[in-house]
């Protein structure tokens, strides 16, 4: 298959993490949506809605949205349950991670990072809603390890490619170790090579 995408984009990066913790083979396209290069004709041909990350399959077949593509990777690995009742509470994670998290914490990294808005200069509605989501992940971590069941499944996946950027929209972990126990734990389990994603996004 092919990944269109971006490191510098948690997104992205989700689909990196879980191809290579199940070993699949892949051909990374790089697409900087920064400069544009997702609203092309040609990209808009093959994901109209103009967004990193995608992937396109041997067959031809071509899937969008960073946390559909991850559920299609992981199914009948154990990144993804097979109970319905746990798979669900998965599916409640990565709903909550694109409307709750996503849009506040990615957001504010974005605005940071790439377009060079202050940290005191932050929508301060969308930081509202990003320390609420960083407050609920917390009080969930403190009495377990992992987002679902015993063990790392797609929705620590979906949460740990925003957060472990957080600071960089101006949210401080310091005083919320659960989340920095559980991101450490994150590293582990994905096998993260911190450097090799630091200089593979450019930081
Ligand atoms: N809900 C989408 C969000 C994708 C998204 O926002 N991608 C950004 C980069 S992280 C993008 O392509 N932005 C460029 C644009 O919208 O033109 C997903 O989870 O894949």
């Amino acid at each position: 298959m092919r990944i269109y995408g971006d490191l510098t984009s948690g997104n992205c990066l989700k689909i990196k993490i879980v191809a290579d913790r199940l070993g699949l083979a892949y051909e990374w396209v790089p697409v900087d949506a920064v400069k544009g290069e997702s609203r092309t004709p040609a990209y808009l041909a093959l994901f109209p809605a103009g967004q990193i990350p995608g992937v396109a399959f041997a067959d031809g077949r071509r899937l969008a949205q960073s946390n559909a593509i991850i559920r299609y990777l992981a199914r009948g690995s154990a990144l993804l349950p097979d109970d319905a009742f746990a798979a669900a509470t998965v599916d409640q994670w990565l709903f909550w991670e694109q409307y709750s998290h996503e849009p506040a914490v990615a957001v504010c990294r974005a605005e940071m990072k790439f377009r060079g808005v202050r940290r005191e200069a932050r929508d301060p509605a969308r930081v509202a809603r990003g320390e609420a989501a960083l407050d609920l992940m917390e009080r969930h971590l403190a009495g377990t390890g992992w987002f679902v069941g015993d063990d790392a499944t797609i929705a620590d996946v979906a949460l740990f490619a925003y957060t472990q950027w957080a600071d960089e929209g101006g949210f401080d972990l310091a005083a919320r170790p659960a989340i920095r126990d559980w991101l450490d734990r994150c590293k582990v389990a994905f096998r993260i090579e911190p450097d090799a994603i630091a200089t593979a996004a450019g930081r």
